[in-house]
């Protein structure tokens, strides 16, 4: 086998959803090669395995594709199942690691990060399930990295990524497919195509910003091909190197022209964005924008509605720092409700367990057991099914999920390219100082309780410790701060806050005034400005 020597990277270590880092790290000679030789050597696949690859189509994209494609070939895999033009998109990689039954399969993307040689980019395997690896299997990958001495790669030319078809690289055969036919087909499984053809030919009107990001070519197929809807509904839609410049991000900042557009009077019925590597989606109606966990409350409540889901929900599992709101669905429907913390290889094992059906994050993540994996595309076409089945307007919709079950009000703001060490001093301070807050008043806040969010797996007992400072108030309204797993510049603060009214509540509040006790009340637990530096937040979501 055609060993390379090569020297440990200190670095490897895999955050929240794989190793992102700043291109020009992953341009450093061995630097992808020592990462992807690492996973190889912890996952122990038998020879002749199948690996899915493919990835977001960020720059870099197609260089890491040909040394993954080589170094599989190196290393005994029988077989790689590839996207053409090196694109799957991350709900669509885990859709085919299962069709295929293949052992793996390595993403390549940093999702809503931005992308270009300045930006960022990202290797994250996932297992067998389609879901990304548990944390037992990254922290022996980052074990293996700071131990490695060779990696194995075979010499030759590069694979046509553009020409579907196989070919052999070395004995092992390389199959490179239409990125989007597997996954358009699962879609077409789970949702009632001419309910919501039918809408859309009745004159509903809809509008999808692709961000210039992986999933163009899905919503293309998808929404304007299989559901008629009038070419243009999707805009953004051709994948670029560089996201046009943007950060691929589906929120209200990084998606303004999609929220300007759907608050104008003349604005279509709804509004929908997908990220980098098409795993998250924003949902905005007209004149409404849908928080991602009022989003994740009101798809359970409803999923019934489609016919995937017609005989209900096992569960329901979010991560903390997402809202309580599907909470209270779980409640009403009778199903358990978990909370895991963020990052979706949390879920897997509760979806394998047949525990939960829908999962959802407050970062504009929601899925569900068709793969293991968020799914933008998926929450977009069970919204427009459900409003097809109901024949209402999101406002409606949202309107009387309120009036049944009460509103949460939430955001969260970001503090971004902190100093790492003030950004860790902060949350060290508060942890410290846990065990003393409840019974303290905060205006007319009362904390009920206060803890580092800790998490066992109740599948299989794997513990995960400090993952999140939750502070509870009497009442059901809740701050949780966090640092952020998934930046490549100095520390993230994330800064969660909800407030809960009850259905007979005030219900109509703007969001920034009915949560300004709350942030008020971060502020002095955490003294957010003066340990920051910053007069307010970069991002509110
Ligand atoms: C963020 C989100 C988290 C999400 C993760 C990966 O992580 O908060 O909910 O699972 O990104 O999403 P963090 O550690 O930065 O808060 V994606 O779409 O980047 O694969
Ligand atoms: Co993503």
């Amino acid at each position: 086998m055609p060993n390379i020597a090569t020297i440990p990277f200190t670095d490897q270590k895999p955050g929240t959803s794989g190793l992102r880092k700043k291109v020009v790290e992953f341009q450093q000679p061995h630097y992808a090669e020592n990462f992807i030789q690492s996973v190889f050597d912890v996952i122990g696949a038998p020879a002749g395995a199948t690996l899915i690859v493919g990835g977001d189509g960020r720059f870099h994209n197609r260089t890491v594709v040909q040394i993954a494609v080589r170094m599989a070939a190196a290393n005994g895999f029988g077989r790689v199942v590839v996207g053409r033009g090196g694109i799957l998109s991350t709900p669509a990689a885990s859709h085919l690691i299962r069709k295929r039954a293949a052992f793996g399969g390595l993403i390549l993307s940093a999702s809503h990060n931005p992308g270009g040689p300045e930006g960022d980019f990202g290797i994250k395997y996932n297992v067998g399930n389609g879901g990304p690896a548990p944390e037992k299997i990254t922290d022996a990958i980052f074990a293996r990295t700071k131990t490695i001495t060779q990696f194995s790669r075979l010499d030759g030319p590069d694979v046509d990524l553009d020409l579907e078809g196989e070919v052999s690289v070395g004995g092992m055969i390389v199959e490179v497919v239409d990125p989007v036919a597997d996954y358009a087909a699962l879609m077409e499984t789970l949702f009632d195509f001419d309910a919501i053809r039918s809408m859309i030919a009745r004159g509903f009107r809809l509008s999808f910003d692709a961000m210039h990001a992986v999933t163009g070519p899905y919503a293309h197929a998808i929404l304007e091909q299989r559901l008629g809807a009038p070419q243009g509904t999707v805009v953004n839609g051709s994948p670029l190197e560089d996201f046009g410049g943007h950060h691929p991000d589906p929120n209200l900042v990084h998606a303004k022209e999609l929220y300007d557009r759907m608050m104008a009077p003349d604005a279509p019925d709804f509004g929908a964005a997908s990220d980098g590597d098409g795993d998250r989606n924003l949902i905005i109606g007209r004149g409404i924008f849908v928080t991602p966990s009022d989003s994740l409350a009101a798809l359970a409540a409803n999923a019934q509605l489609a016919p995937g889901y017609a005989g209900g929900l096992k569960g329901i599992a979010r991560s903390m720092p997402t809202s309580q709101a599907a909470d209270r669905v779980a409640a009403a429907l009778g199903i358990p409700i978990f909370e895991t913390p963020t990052g979706w290889k949390f879920f897997g094992t509760l979806l394998d367990a047949g525990m939960a059906t829908i999962c959802g994050e407050e970062s504009a993540g929601t899925g569900s057991d068709h793969i293991r994996e968020k799914d933008g595309l998926w929450a977009v076409l069970l919204w427009l099914n459900i409003l097809a089945v109901r024949d209402v307007s999101v406002a409606e919709l949202m309107t009387e999920h309120w009036r049944t079950y009460g509103r949460t009000y939430y955001a969260r703001h970001d503090y971004e390219g902190l100093a790492t060490e003030g950004a860790d001093a902060l949350m060290a301070d508060l942890r410290a100082r846990l065990a003393e807050l409840p019974g303290r008043r905060l205006g007319d806040l009362v904390v009920g309780m206060a803890d580092d969010f800790a998490y066992t797996d109740p599948t299989d007992g794997s513990a995960s410790n400090r993952q999140g400072i939750r502070i509870l108030f009497e009442g059901g309204s809740r701050i949780v701060f966090r640092l952020s797993g998934t930046g490549t510049e100095g520390a993230t603060l994330r800064l969660y806050l909800e407030r809960y009214e009850p259905a007979d509540g005030r219900l109509e509040l703007v969001t920034g005034e009915a949560l300004a006790p709350l942030i008020a009340a971060a502020e002095t637990l955490a003294d957010i400005r003066t340990r920051t530096g910053r007069e307010a937040p970069d991002v509110i979501t």
